[in-house]
């Protein structure tokens, strides 16, 4: 079968419903005269049993909700295609992966793993990238996260650290968080979450927008040929904007101000026509190669540094459409690891073995029965014949009579594929070996990746994990766990690591142990500091703004901005319009009760005596600028602007801050420039300043 981009919302507008023009009706079809009022006996009287409009109305209101996932369960998706930029067939005869001129549809779902579904997006945590093909062999999901390992080798622990980390069951807090005692409590005594750990801890876990941050299968996957020859992959998914974060204290900030932070910023984006872009990046490994390579690819808490197996870029991702309904979609669609095409394959990784059953078996609580794969959202393109029958909400009429297999009155119908039809068969791989629940030693490393994690970063990232491990252990109450955190995991990772943060926490000073050497002493792939700078593409700029303000050179800037993709965004006490100096109106995007610096990459203050002077007075206005330079953001100012800066007492000759005393195109360029590095971590006096 043939498919392209439309191929799966030609399927979805099957469901589509569309009112425009219709009458209100009942669920049976019946026109409804009167929506408003009950019907009763008499005007004052009680309501009537036989109002079936009321009491449909109102038993469908009380069923509206389903279980949340019990993990990931706040999220936000697209739609998209894939479009592979070469045949991959030397390594893999999966379909989607041939021909280079076919897009195949996918629908990709973003998440954070331990708030609710109303929490705030901005949470120091993983994030899920879940990716479903809908290909003309069927469903591949590969359902990911934007960190490249994970806190436990093997499955049957999952419900450990995932209750771990959850609100506490007395109480059920905090939210969104893991900064509490019972995370740590099992973090101090499970070695094996070192790594992820430092991870987590590190700015990856703030990304500042889900189309600025890499996704990873995390497991060792097998690729697959035509002539049944498998290699090991990773896969990798690698944002064309490159990977960059929040800081804390922002992300913080945003959870009050806007806790739908990147919810909003992808939807904006995709309607905007910024459509977010990943690169699908390939980690091969010959299966002779595997022994050699000091990482044991079977265990989920090691990545296979880059530059050791590099990766290769084989595709593209594109998101280029928002849902329709975000609960028949994006609360919908339910991923499962098992869903794999042929020419590509599991390995016996233990956490990736016990994936296989549960994203199978939670969608029946969730959706509430085993049909769910004929929800809209997740049926394939593909077509699906088979046995498989009745049970809560089906959908499928099949018309045989023949529902098993083999079969004579359905004339034998459905068939069997055979490999060269397209039939799935699983790798015949060698296996011999014990029942035992003994981990193999080569399981038995937990310190080197960590360290050397720590090791590839940049000294302000590394301050970043040190700051937020005070942050985290600091809201532990019990000292033992605290001073188990630090004894049993950091000390073994850094030495000067695990010093800082027991001072940070009230604890003694670890004795540092040296953690085992790594296939790696470093890996620059792992610092953010080495991601692309080189655009301000879909960046949002601030202006400060009042009457009086220069009203040419903001609009020079704002072209230029806009020239280069980004966006200047003209914020004023009051919406409506301010009156520049030379008398023209200038429109507010916004007023400055409804937003905060946090929610830009960038601020301008444009020239005009009487609008600085204004600005100079306004409290809220002196909080945006010196919060922007404290979370490291680049400011531009033009002529009377820099009056601003002086006032809050900001140095303009600080990094990152471009003024304008050359003429108005060097100054943009300068601007440009220091936006384009999305922090100035050189600014040395950020602690001291006040916001
Ligand atoms: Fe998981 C959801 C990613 C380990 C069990 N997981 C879920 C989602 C993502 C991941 C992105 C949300 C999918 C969506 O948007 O609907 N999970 C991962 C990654 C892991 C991982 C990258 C480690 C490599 N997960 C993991 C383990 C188990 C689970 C070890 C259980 C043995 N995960 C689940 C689940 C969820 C889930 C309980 C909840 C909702 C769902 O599946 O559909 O089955």
């Amino acid at each position: 079968m043939s498919i392209d981009e439309r191929s799966k919302d030609q399927d979805l507008a099957r469901n589509r419903s569309d009112a425009t023009g219709q009458y209100l009706t009942t669920d049976q079809g019946i026109r409804v005269e009167h929506t408003d009022d009950s019907l009763r006996a008499g005007t004052r009287g009680p309501t009537l049993l036989e109002d079936f409009h009321f009491r449909e109305k109102m038993m469908r209101f009380d069923h509206e909700r389903i279980p949340e996932r019990v993990v990931h369960a706040r999220g936000a998706a697209a739609h998209g295609y894939f479009q592979v930029y070469a045949s991959q067939a030397k390594y893999t005869k999966a379909a989607f992966l041939q021909d280079p001129s076919q897009k195949t549809p996918v629908f990709v779902r973003f998440s954070t793993v331990a708030g609710s579904r109303g929490s705030a997006d901005t949470a120091r945590d993983v994030r899920g990238f879940a990716v479903k093909f809908y290909t003309q062999e069927g469903n591949f999901d590969l359902v990911g996260n934007n960190i490249p390992v994970f806190f436990i080798q093997d499955g049957i622990k999952f419900p450990d650290v995932i209750h771990a980390v959850k609100p506490e069951p007395h109480h059920e807090m905090p939210q969104a968080a893991s900064a509490h005692d019972s995370f740590w409590d099992f973090v101090s005594l499970v070695p094996e979450t070192a790594h992820m750990i430092m991870w987590v801890m590190s700015d990856r876990a703030i990304p500042r927008s889900y189309r600025m941050m890499e996704g990873f299968g995390v497991h060792t996957f097998r690729f697959v040929n035509d002539q049944g020859v498998s290699r090991f992959v990773k896969f990798h998914w690698k944002p064309l904007l490159g990977v960059h974060s929040l800081v804390w204290d922002e992300s913080q900030k945003l959870a009050g101000k806007d806790p739908d932070y990147h919810r909003r910023d992808l939807w904006e984006a995709i309607e905007q026509g910024d459509f977010p872009e990943y690169e699908l990046g390939v980690q091969i490994i010959e299966e002779a190669d595997a022994a050699k390579l000091g990482v044991e690819l079977l265990d989920a808490t090691k990545l296979v540094p880059e530059e050791l197996v590099p990766v290769q870029r084989i595709g593209k991702l594109t998101l280029n459409r928002n849902p329709t309904n975000y609960f028949s979609e994006t609360e919908q669609v339910a991923y499962c690891t098992a869903n794999i095409v042929p020419g590509i394959d599991f390995t016996d990784d233990p956490l990736m073995q016990a994936r296989l059953f549960s994203y199978l078996d939670t969608q029946i609580t969730r959706l509430g029965g085993p049909n769910f794969a004929e929800i809209p959202i997740n049926r394939p393109v593909a077509p699906v014949h088979n046995h498989q029958q009745d049970g809560f909400h089906r959908q499928t009429i099949n018309t045989s009579r023949a529902n098993y297999h083999p079969n004579s009155l359905g004339g034998g119908c459905p068939m069997l594929a055979s490999t060269r039809q397209g039939g799935f068969a699983h790798f015949p791989e060698k296996l011999a070996g014990e029942k035992t629940r003994v981990r193999s030693q080569s399981f038995a490393d937990h310190f080197s990746q960590a360290a050397m994690f720590f090791r590839s970063l940049s000294a302000p990232e590394q301050q970043h994990v040190i700051d937020a491990l005070r942050f985290e252990l600091g809201k532990v109450e019990v000292k033992e766990i605290r001073k188990r955190v630090v004894d049993e995991i950091l000390a073994k990772i850094d030495g000067t690591l695990a010093a800082q943060v027991a001072q940070g926490v009230g604890v003694p000073a670890p004795k540092a142990v040296a953690p085992p050497k790594s296939v790696a002493d470093s890996s620059p792939a792992l610092s953010m500091e080495n991601t692309k700078k080189d655009s301000i593409k879909t960046r949002r700029i601030a202006a400060l703004v009042a009457d009086g303000v220069d009203a040419t050179a903001l609009q020079a800037l704002r072209a230029e901005l806009k020239r280069q993709g980004a966006q200047l965004k003209i914020i004023a006490k009051h919406l409506g319009t301010v009156t520049a100096a030379g008398g023209q109106p200038v429109e507010v995007d916004k007023s400055a009760v409804t937003t905060a610096s946090i929610e830009y990459d960038a601020v301008f203050v444009p020239g005009g005596a009487v609008s600085v002077e204004t600005l100079k007075r306004d409290g809220d206005a002196r909080h945006f600028i010196l919060e922007a330079y404290r979370h490291y953001k680049a400011i531009g100012v033009s002529k009377e602007g820099v009056d601003l800066l002086k006032s809050c007492g900001i140095d303009a000759a600080a990094p990152g801050i471009a003024t304008d005393t050359g003429g108005a195109d060097a100054f943009a360029t300068a601007f440009v420039d220091a936006i384009k590095k999305h922090r100035h971590w050189d600014r040395k006096d950020t602690e001291s300043t006040p916001a």
